[in-house]
């Protein structure tokens, strides 16, 4: 149905990726429906080539035939396209909060997913103990930025999941696999109580439940071929 995106909407992905996982949980939120297109990212095909030729990786969503890449972009553009009015909003309206969700979601980006990329395809345990260890510092600092965010209410986004929520959410089913790849804890109660009960809270919400993976050995399974 056109009017609420649907036939227009069209992503590329992979189940486990926790870039695509949040443009899925974003769509969901905002009760959008989509084309879901399972890429084989050992054989990617013309679609996803063509669609982001500069770094040939997902999540791509094609809106009316125009394709937007970059995980952040994406929601972004979501939360422009489908806006609030009709939509709930990802990102807060006031330009404060607005830069300062951006701000917190970079970090994450930066400090949590480029480790998890060294945790996933280091040859070496000791280097993927040590990215894990940078996970853990990362998500220190994030406690404090979820305090300040949420006002002590439920989310980064304050009662609702936001931008920065779903950023973050998106690596939660692989902090469970690192426990069984590394044997390190990332997000522990002890370490970090606030993000260790956000995070349950997230991964059960209804727009994440069914998106996140949670089947470790699935995961391990499935990152194997990519090690080979
Ligand atoms: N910064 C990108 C990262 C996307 C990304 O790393 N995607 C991976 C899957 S998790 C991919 O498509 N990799 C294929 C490749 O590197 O060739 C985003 O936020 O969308």
């Amino acid at each position: 149905m056109a009017a609420n995106g649907g036939d227009e909407l069209k992503l590329l992905g992979v189940w486990d990726s926790p870039y695509v996982n949040r443009v899925q949980i974003v769509l969901n939120l905002k009760g959008l429906s989509y084309e879901y297109v399972e890429e084989d990212l050992l054989s990617k095909s013309e679609l996803l080539l063509n669609s982001n030729p500069v770094h040939k990786k997902v999540p791509v969503l094609i809106h009316a035939g125009k394709p937007v890449a970059e995980s952040q972009a994406i929601v972004q553009y979501l939360d422009e396209a489908f806006p609030s009015g009709t939509f709930p909003s990802v990102l807060p309206a006031e330009p404060y909060a607005r830069a300062t969700a951006r701000f917190w979601a970079a970090f994450v980006d930066d400090k949590v997913g480029s480790p998890w990329h060294t945790v996933l395809f280091a040859r070496e345990h000791g280097k993927k103990a040590d990215a894990a260890s940078r996970i853990v510092a990362a998500l220190e600092t994030l406690e404090g930025a979820f305090e300040d965010c949420s006002g002590g209410r439920d989310y980064f986004g304050g009662d609702a999941i936001g931008f920065v929520d779903v950023v973050l959410g998106s690596y939660l089913g692989w902090f469970k696999v690192f426990e069984k790849m590394v044997g390190v804890r990332v997000l522990d109660v002890a370490r970090t109580p606030l993000l260790a009960a956000w995070g349950e809270r997230f991964a059960a919400a209804e727009a994440a439940k069914d998106v996140l993976p949670d089947d470790v050995d699935k995961v391990l399974e499935f990152l194997q071929k990519f090690l080979d």
